[in-house]
């Protein structure tokens, strides 16, 4: 009995450190203890904690509606943002890229990453690729587009290309945004423009509790306007979430028909809310080192390729937040960043402080 409310009674101080730590978007929260709960039980810091090792659908409607939201988009995020710089938590410079995230859900960072590092980047992938170490599918989008197609997850074989993952510009800049450490998740390496229909992210990349995603897009070169650039709606991340289950796109189908159900019923769904909303475009015509840095649910996709001879290299980084549940909307499975399935916790086993909701429970 003692040992029980001794336990909440730690479990409780670990809960409000843990949403101070996030309402200040502290990075610098200190390591877990040698005795903490293993990883999987990582949830516990959601206002409604969820035993990871109950879910039986990883799926949005799976899981409660629950903060904390991060920091900066929260009601107040603004106040906690002036409240920041006034105790020199934050510079006055982070505090203008705070308040233009709350607002656009975006930043462009010009020159972050230098052209010297840029170019040894890209030559490592063109040796992967010339040395057979990387293959990559014609995916010719016209008879004459000279360009080959992109390539997940890069950087798992050049090491070059994980070094600019986890480079400290990424890595501190995605930390701020998301208000606790960023852990590098996946990347996509492109010779040219994608043309991929408008999205948010969140729908590939989910976490519990939402909005613990951030992903930036490295140009690799200067990238010109007739090249297809990067295309993205200020201000969509504040629209609401958008799921396969929203758009009626359940697990067996995605299981029988993969991205065909996607492709007929959420990318339509997402072009009306653009248009909706009177959704405004902009274009990422960027010079070779700049960084488009964007929220989890920010609106956008590839333009399309005025000039089928021009290239448009890039590398787009994705990063999670530590502390989360990741997983895939669409085929309701875990993230890798859980490592295999067979390493989750059985059901009441992640941690014994842990509720498990009736209605989570499919
Ligand atoms: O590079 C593009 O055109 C789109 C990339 C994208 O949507 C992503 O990586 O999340
Ligand atoms: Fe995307």
């Amino acid at each position: 009995m003692a040992q029980g409310l001794a336990r909440a009674a730690s479990l409780a101080r670990t809960v409000r450190t843990t949403v101070r730590n996030l309402a200040l978007g502290r990075d610098d929260v200190p390591p877990q203890a040698p005795h903490a709960p293993p990883a999987p039980s990582r949830a516990v810091e959601a206002d409604i904690p969820v035993d990871i090792g109950c879910i039986k659908v990883f799926r949005a409607e799976s899981f409660p509606e629950s903060g904390p939201s991060p920091w900066l988009d929260q009601p107040d995020a603004l106040d906690i943002v002036a409240r920041r710089v006034a105790r020199r938590e934050i510079t006055p410079r982070q505090a203008e890229i705070c308040r233009s995230w709350v607002e656009h859900g975006y930043y462009v960072l010009r020159g972050a990453i230098d052209p010297d590092t840029i170019d040894e980047v890209w030559a490592a992938y063109e040796a992967a690729i010339a040395g057979g170490d990387l293959t990559l599918a014609p995916e010719k989008a016209a008879p004459d587009d000279p360009h080959p197609g992109r390539y997940l997850n890069p950087h798992l074989k050049v090491e070059a290309i994980d070094r600019l993952l986890k480079h400290p510009v990424l890595m501190n800049f995605s930390s701020m945004v998301l208000g606790r450490p960023a852990i590098p998740f996946q990347t996509i390496a492109s010779h040219k423009g994608s043309q991929q229909s408008e999205h948010s992210d969140s729908i590939h990349m989910t976490t519990y509790p939402l909005g613990y995603l951030a992903a930036c897009w490295v140009a690799m070169e200067d990238i010109h306007a007739d090249a297809g650039p990067l295309v993205y709606y200020p201000g969509t991340h504040r629209l609401p979430y958008l799921f396969s289950h929203d758009v009626g796109i359940t697990t067996d189908e995605f299981r029988e028909r993969g991205y065909g159900a996607y492709s007929e019923r959420y990318e339509p769904a997402i072009k009306q809310e653009i248009r909706e909303h009177g959704a405004t475009p902009a274009y990422f015509t960027a010079r070779k080192g700049d960084v488009l840095f964007w929220h989890a649910n920010l609106l956008h996709g590839g333009s399309a390729r005025a000039d089928m001879q021009r290239s448009r290299k890039a590398l787009v980084h994705h990063y999670f937040a530590e502390g989360c549940i990741c997983y895939h909307d669409l085929s309701a499975t875990t993230s890798a960043v859980h490592g295999p399935v067979e390493s989750l916790p059985t059901c009441g086993a992640s941690s014994p402080d842990i509720a498990v909701r009736e209605r989570i429970s499919l």
